[in-house]
């Protein structure tokens, strides 16, 4: 029985280009900036998103910790959504190693924020309190459901947050999703932000590694900050190598994964016990089981039968599509999973 891995786009393995290429790449020291594939990697991503420079680093969670460190002092605060990634997952990485304080503004169902609530965040001129330096976004948005931030709302939050003399980081992990799904190029997704991150490990199959992409003078202060938390990496071509392949030839490709997370949508909710609770615009389906099924158990018997899904906790579960599940795959676990709760009662 084939196994059918809906965790996440995470799980994706390289392509055999990109194996090939990491096979025949040129590499130097990258802490002495001598690596030819991650100076070309970098270049590409800063003209991909239209920054001045870019850095590549190990993980979309270490690129949003850099963000945070390189535009922000200890004691001041943030501003995430109430369900960002870097609020949630990212092992509070901001306040313990960044010494900051996050101030969460509640996350509207399609991955904004409402903008006078940000206003109302934002700390004024008081003894008491801390100076708010920087606010987040993140596009796609993982809790909310692969939703997609606008060109248009992201450049109005943006001017609120430079009115008030806040830089903006824009999570990206999955803008080319977002990018895809808009039909606008990423670039333009980013254009109003000071430091965008993407991933290459996720949709777009390379094995590790993200991209954080600024100016210049922000980059290099990144830089530094990589080098403090152990990510200066050596011979790192031979992963950047894999990261230009990925952002040549997989990023139109994506349209399939969001066909195919439709597809997944509409079967799952005509399943009986199970109910999707959110728009699916990109590649990311949230959906919520009856209390007559007890979530763990369904984790436990999908398992069983090669479906994999990622537990959110209690009734609520989230489906990912990629580029390892096909059309077919998704009718397979629609079967499995139908014919398991079907069979339950
Ligand atoms: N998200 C992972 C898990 O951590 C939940 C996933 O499977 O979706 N920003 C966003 C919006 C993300 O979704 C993720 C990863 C990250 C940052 C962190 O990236 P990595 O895993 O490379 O540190």
């Amino acid at each position: 029985m084939r196994t059918i891995d809906l965790r996440s786009d995470t799980v994706t393995h390289p392509t055999d280009e990109m194996r090939r290429a990491m096979f025949e790449a040129r590499v130097g020291d990258d802490v002495y900036g001598e690596d030819p594939t991650v100076n070309e990697l970098e270049q590409m991503a800063a003209r991909i998103v239209n920054k001045e420079a870019a850095l590549f680093t190990a993980s979309g969670t270490m690129s949003n910790l850099l963000a945070v460190l390189a535009q922000t002092k200890r004691g001041d605060e943030i501003i995430t959504g109430s369900e960002a990634h870097m609020f949630w997952y990212e092992v509070g990485g901001a306040s313990a190693l960044g010494g900051v304080m996050v101030h969460t503004v509640r996350n509207e169902v399609d991955g904004s924020l409402d903008l006078s609530a940000v206003k109302e965040a934002i700390r004024g001129k008081n003894i008491h309190y801390p100076p708010t330096r920087l606010l987040c976004l993140e596009n796609t948005h993982n809790r909310c459901g692969g939703a997609v931030l606008t060109a248009e709302y992201t450049a109005e939050a943006a001017r609120l947050a430079h009115e008030h003399g806040l830089r903006v980081h824009v999570d990206g992990a999955r803008i080319f999703n977002a990018a895809v799904a808009l039909g606008v190029p990423a670039a333009k997704l980013a254009k109003d932000a000071d430091s965008v991150s993407f991933c290459l490990s996720k949709g777009l199959s390379a094995p590790v590694g993200s991209l954080l992409c600024g100016d210049r003078a922000f980059v290099e202060s990144a830089r530094k900050w990589r080098k403090m938390v152990g990510g200066g990496m050596r011979q790192a071509g031979v992963l950047a190598a894999a990261g230009i392949v990925a952002l040549n030839t997989m990023v139109d490709r994506l349209a399939d994964d969001h066909a195919n997370a439709r597809r997944l949508a509409d079967g799952l909710s005509r399943i009986s016990n199970i109910a999707v609770t959110a728009p699916v615009p990109t590649n990311i389906v949230m959906f919520e089981l009856s209390a007559s099924v007890p979530g763990d158990e369904l984790l436990k018997e999908m398992d069983a039968r090669g479906v994999r899904l990622s537990h959110r906790g209690g009734q609520l579960f989230r489906v990912v599509t990629h580029r390892m599940v096909t059309a077919e795959d998704v009718s397979d676990a629609l079967g499995r999973i139908s014919s398991y709760i079907q069979g339950r009662r």
